[in-house]
């Protein structure tokens, strides 16, 4: 079992999606997003107690230095195995849970074994390394927040789903899109939740219902710690981008409810969050995502 007082390598994390796949067989299936470009699997894991649940996604790790984001998403997976809460077993129960804590698999290594700001994949583009992943996606590629120097952090690549990371999980994502209530991305840092689109302020249709689920999921992430956390849609909260995956996620698949959280801190540590943080963040937003499903359900 894991615990959360340091940071796990993607050895361990695939490990450990293995002994949770042997541990209960009958509600956790191993899943894949596809190959990377080094080769590497990008391992996730499925949470099903019935055949016919609508679907909750969590994507991890697309950058590879925000180490919380895996750590997080591991956190909410083992909550969903092991609690006696009992909103968390509703939430197990009631939905099936698509989860993949590392969409980034050679740039997070990269990030472990070499250089630790890394940000993107590990693609060589002439003489230099790596597409943004959340520049790639086909939705307003290339049109506002990002570069088409491959030099930079934000090189959104040559075109879009250019890259096998994005490429294959969106088509793995597209497979269940119909069932798809609820997708969650999850970035650090500044404390964030972020709603489509990054390419406009022009709200999205049910812009204002989503908000309100949102900001009282921030309420209840406020509680143990006082965190707080600003929601709004990516182009007025954070900065104008386009190609990420949750306007993708919004507007082709038309999935109802897209959330990007932007986890701890504000700054003082930013992606190199030191370890003693990991489970205060991971027990606050552990709280907002059983508040966004009980808000949600409210909202219908
Ligand atoms: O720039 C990003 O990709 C995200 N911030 S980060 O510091 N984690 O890199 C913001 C993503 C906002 N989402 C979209 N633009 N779709
Ligand atoms: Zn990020």
């Amino acid at each position: 079992s894991m615990r959360w007082d340091g940071y796990y390598n993607l050895s361990s994390i695939n490990a450990w999606i293995d002994d949770l796949a042997a541990e209960y067989p009958k509600i956790v299936t191993v899943i894949t997003g596809g190959t990377s470009y080094e080769g590497r699997s990008i391992k996730g894991l499925r949470i099903s107690h019935g055949q016919g649940r609508r679907v909750i996604f969590l994507e991890g790790g697309i950058h590879s230095r925000e180490w919380i984001s895996p750590a997080t998403v591991n956190y909410i997976t083992n909550e969903l195995l092991t609690s006696d809460n009992e909103e968390t077993k509703f939430a197990a129960h009631n939905f099936d849970w698509y989860i993949f804590p590392v969409t980034n698999p050679d740039g997070y290594v990269w990030s472990f074994e070499n250089f630790r700001m890394w940000r993107k994949n590990r693609r060589p583009v002439g003489e230099h390394f790596g597409i943004d992943l959340n520049r790639n996606w086909d939705n307003n590629w290339m049109v506002e927040g990002a570069s088409s120097n491959p030099a930079r952090d934000d090189y959104a690549g040559p075109e879009p789903f250019s890259e096998p990371e994005t490429k294959s999980l969106s088509e793995f994502i597209a497979s269940i899109g119909d069932r798809i209530d609820m997708y969650l991305s999850f970035h650090s840092y500044s404390q964030m939740l972020l709603l489509p689109f990054g390419n406009t302020t022009a709200p999205l249709a049910n812009y204002h219902d989503a908000r309100e689920i949102g900001m009282r999921a921030m309420g209840a992430l406020s509680v143990k710690y006082g965190t707080q956390y600003r929601t709004g849609n990516i182009a007025e909260t954070i900065y104008l981008a386009t190609g990420g995956s949750v306007d993708w996620v919004k507007e082709e698949l038309k999935v109802p409810l897209v959330y990007c959280y932007e986890l701890r801190d504000n700054g003082t540590y930013g992606f190199v969050l030191p370890p003693a943080q990991i489970l205060p963040n991971n027990l606050e937003v552990m709280d907002s995502i059983l508040e966004l499903i009980f808000q949600a359900r409210r909202f219908g």
